[in-house]
């Protein structure tokens, strides 16, 4: 089938056209550059939502939970479960799919779990253009969770319009919370499983911690805290309320553009390093890099001069 059928499919809502344009980004298809020329016009209009935090903290249930607040007020909505450990398409979301069964008979959800580990650029790469296809599909909040810790959340971060950071009681969160980094990157915090013992005491600690580092003006943002139980569907309604302030404080403060801009820029460097690195790998035994290589060694070329001229060499065969 050709890609315009595809998206125009796609933008009717038809979940196995979405499905394939997926496919297509996740297995880096050579149609993906028509894909996401079809697909650009189309795109820019979805809220996106990133989930990160320890595992088993509940992000998958909160996700769920976050669907039916969404669904009730009407508006469509994708679901990315993103496992940048794996090379494998939903057998870690194994799990995730059950808590995700009420939805999958709702025409207005969209769910769909990737793997990115083992793809050219990895999570930064692949997840961006899996978000445009749901965009352009028409969800108007998209929901991002990641599977695992580390550098993915921070990564993850940088391609959600507002970033909920997930913790629960008993996990030495607090402690944790520090190390990764993830007081940096929270513009939302849910505290989970606000029915066990030692909630308000993790609300507390963070709520410390937020302040520790605290130089914020008047019309800043302070992430609120909200504690939540997701799987009795508690304080749901108040973390929908949260993203709601925090969508509007970033288009009153044109923070939502700059976010999206900075995506961008980030999004078209890492295509052009990889494009790059790739064309530069291909040079290994080629003649002219063996020929750079030879002045470098003689002294008629410093490797510096040597670099520009290899990547003008690189640039001007594109032109050619
Ligand atoms: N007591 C309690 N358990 C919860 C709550 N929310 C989720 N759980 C349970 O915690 C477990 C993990 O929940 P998930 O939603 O899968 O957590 P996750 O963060 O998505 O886990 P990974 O994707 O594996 O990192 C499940 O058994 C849930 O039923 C809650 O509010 N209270
Ligand atoms: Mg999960």
């Amino acid at each position: 089938m050709d890609v315009s059928t595809l998206v125009a499919q796609a933008r009717e809502g038809r979940p196995r056209a979405v499905a394939r344009l997926i496919s297509l980004v996740e297995g880096a298809s050579p149609q993906l550059r028509e894909v996401m020329s079809t697909l650009a016009p189309h795109t820019g209009n979805a809220y996106v939502v990133g989930l990160t935090g320890s595992p088993g903290v509940g992000k998958s249930t909160t996700t769920s939970a976050l669907v039916t607040a969404y669904r009730k007020r009407g508006k469509r909505v994708g679901v990315l479960a993103v496992d940048p450990s794996s090379p494998f398409s939903g057998g870690a979301l194994l799990g995730d799919r059950v808590r995700m069964s009420e939805h999958a008979s709702d025409p207005g959800v969209y769910i769909r779990s990737m793997a990115t580990r083992g793809h050219l650029g990895g999570l930064a790469w692949a997840a961006p253009q899996a978000i445009r296809v749901l965009d352009a599909a028409g969800c108007e909040v998209i929901l991002v969770e990641t599977v695992g810790v580390g550098q993915s959340e921070v990564e993850i971060a940088a391609q959600a319009d507002t970033s909920v950071v997930l913790l629960a009681p008993g996990m030495g969160d607090g402690i944790q919370a520090a190390k990764a980094g993830i007081l940096e990157i929270g513009d939302v915090y849910v505290v989970n499983k606000a029915d066990r013992d030692g909630a308000d005491a993790t609300a507390r600690e963070l709520n410390h911690m937020l302040g520790l580092g605290e130089s914020r003006g008047p019309g800043d943002w302070r992430p609120p805290i909200v504690k939540t139980v997701a799987a009795r569907a508690e304080g749901v309604d108040e973390v929908v309320e949260a993203l709601e302030k925090h969508h509007a404080w970033m288009e009153e403060h044109d923070v939502l553009t700059a976010r999206r801009r900075r995506r961008a820029a980030q999004e078209v460097e890492n295509i052009a390093l990889t494009a790059l690195r790739a064309r530069i790998g291909d040079l290994h035994g080629d003649r002219r890099l063996d020929a750079l290589a030879d002045g470098v060694l003689g002294g008629t070329l410093d490797p510096y001069t040597a670099a520009d001229e290899l990547v003008a060499g690189l640039t001007a065969q594109d032109e050619a």
